[in-house]
């Protein structure tokens, strides 16, 4: 399966598990998808028959509530078995809405308070570097949660501490939970902003084009000395025209049955 059927096959199993439900974080989960199938097929070192292996690279993704996308992901992996995803939010289910370390095979790092995710990440990536691991350690942040304070904090400790096996992901996709990120406070100049605060920062015109993901990430590999920052500029709900036309509110969606059955038809290859 190349990348492109590769997200087709993960959005599709996204609208599953949310139509199934019935409600969820379509939006947001949809934004991120070329990022995830880039770094699973192309880059990140894991084992889906042993998800805790010693020195694997790690994904902490810091804005918890894709944690749809993540699971699709890692079901058409080998994580665990797809019948799971039917299952989403649920009682009892190993799939919660936000990202659950204790529950999923394969989420490294419980999420979903936003912010915290990422100081997680900069942990982990000190902690590899301590230890003298191979490991990368990559991260997804939203442009809302960028709002937090404690973003700022994490970035400064990275650049300090020089973690250069830490790649940073800022899914900018313009929108949060009640509006248009620019509009309820807007993060610009962000890319100055990372290069003040001491990273390397590399700018993706189409964050869901799986090659500009593909180059961007070849390039952050290889810099040495500082964490590196890959702002993506995304569309939320992109992939199924009638939840993108939703705009901001994508967000958190109502699936109804023909909804679903209507995403599924656009989404076939
Ligand atoms: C600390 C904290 N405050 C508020 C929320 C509620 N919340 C969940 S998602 C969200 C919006 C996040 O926007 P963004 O980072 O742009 O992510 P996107 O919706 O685009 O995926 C908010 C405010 C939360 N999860 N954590
Ligand atoms: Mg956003």
């Amino acid at each position: 399966m190349n990348l492109k059927e590769f997200c087709l096959q993960v959005r599709r199993d996204i609208v599953q598990e949310i139509g199934t439900f019935g409600v969820g974080h379509i939006g947001g989960s949809f934004s991120i998808v070329e990022i995830l199938a880039v770094l699973y097929k192309n880059y990140m070192n894991f084992d889906p028959k042993n998800p805790k292996k010693e020195s694997r690279d790690r994904l902490i993704v810091s804005k918890g509530h894709s944690g749809p996308a993540v699971y699709a992901v890692l079901a058409n992996l080998g994580f665990f078995d797809k019948s799971w995803l039917l299952n989403l939010n649920k009682p009892g289910t190993n799939l919660p809405s936000h990202c659950d370390m204790n529950k999923t095979p394969g989420i490294d790092m419980t999420t979903g308070s936003l912010g915290q995710g990422f100081s997680c990440a900069v942990g982990i990536a000190l902690g590899s570097k301590l230890k003298n691991d191979k490991a990368k350690i990559y991260t997804i942040i939203g442009d809302g949660e960028s709002q937090e304070g404690q973003i700022w904090e994490a970035t400064m400790f990275a650049s300090h501490n020089k973690l250069d096996n830490l790649i940073a992901f800022l899914d900018y996709n313009g929108a949060q939970i009640d509006g248009k990120t620019n509009e309820v406070c807007s993060i610009e100049p962000v890319a100055e902003k990372w290069k003040a605060f001491g990273w390397h920062v590399i700018e993706v015109k189409n964050g869901n084009s799986c090659e500009e993901i593909n180059d961007a990430l070849k390039i952050a590999q290889n810099i040495k000395n500082k964490p590196c920052i890959i702002i993506a500029k995304t569309v939320k709900g992109y992939g199924v025209s009638f939840i993108e036309k939703a705009g901001v509110d994508n967000h958190s969606m109502n699936i109804s049955k023909e909804q679903l059955e209507l995403a599924l038809e656009e989404l076939k290859k």
